[in-house]
């Protein structure tokens, strides 16, 4: 069976766990948190050279990266899709996946899960209340408004739901587990399109698995009480 690597409410472990639930692949989560000292297994660095999550066993194959992870799951699994068919259409997902990954994680989701989560609650240190509000008076603003320009009343690479939706979503829901909303008002093609990814049922099913977690960590799942059943 499929091994991942990784915590269910991390960004990118979430992304290789819908990608599976997707193509209704068993999996079992090997809980791994990298922030956690003692938690990666001894032979972590060989499975993940980076140390980061998530990283897979499937078979005689190890993995790491969610990008890497989720091809591989594409390739071995080819249906139901995440990838679309058209060259244009493709290249639109990876971008949308890699700016997930390379900006709106790296410059807004992980800063804010940082000071919001880690410090306090892992290493009992003060949040630092300056950085928050520069990622969200200045970062944001701009990572979110980009989101807002590209929305349309479809998904991200046309019609069908694929990793770059899958890849922006899973930020946007640790976004709203640690705290903040996706203000409708001021970004309202973004929060439209954000309710619909959320209809996705791979992604349905991979938040109601998580819950234990969520409700664990003490994160805020409030949210996910507004959604239509
Ligand atoms: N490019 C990597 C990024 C993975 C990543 O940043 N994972 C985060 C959790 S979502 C992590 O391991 N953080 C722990 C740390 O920074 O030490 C991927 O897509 O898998």
């Amino acid at each position: 069976m499929l091994q991942i690597y990784g915590v269910p409410v991390s960004v990118h472990t979430r992304k290789v766990i819908v990608a599976a639930l997707t193509k209704n692949l068993p999996y079992e989560i090997k809980e791994v948190v990298p922030v956690v000292p003692g938690s990666p297994p001894p032979d972590w660095r060989q499975l993940s050279p980076t140390g980061l999550i998530p990283a897979i066993r499937d078979g005689g194959v190890e993995l790491a990266d969610s990008s890497a992870i989720c091809a591989y799951l594409e390739r071995c699994h080819p249906g139901p899709s995440l990838y679309p068919a058209s060259a244009a259409a493709y290249a639109r997902a990876l971008w949308f996946e890699q700016y997930a990954g390379g900006t709106l994680f790296r410059e807004v989701v992980r800063p804010l899960f940082h000071e919001v989560f880690v410090q306090p609650r892992v290493r009992q240190q003060p949040t630092d209340a300056a950085h928050v509000d520069a990622v969200l008076t200045q970062a944001l603003p701009e990572v979110f408004g980009y989101l807002e320009g590209a929305a349309g009343e479809d998904h991200l690479a046309g019609a069908d739901c694929s990793i770059g939706d899958i890849a922006v979503a899973s930020n946007l829901v640790t976004f709203q587990y640690i705290g903040f909303a996706l203000d409708a008002a001021r970004f309202p093609r973004l929060a439209r399109w954000f309710a619909r990814v959320l209809q996705q049922p791979a992604l349905r099913e991979a938040l109601r698995r998580e819950q234990p977690a969520v409700r664990a960590m003490g994160l805020n799942d409030d949210w996910l009480a507004g959604l239509p059943a």
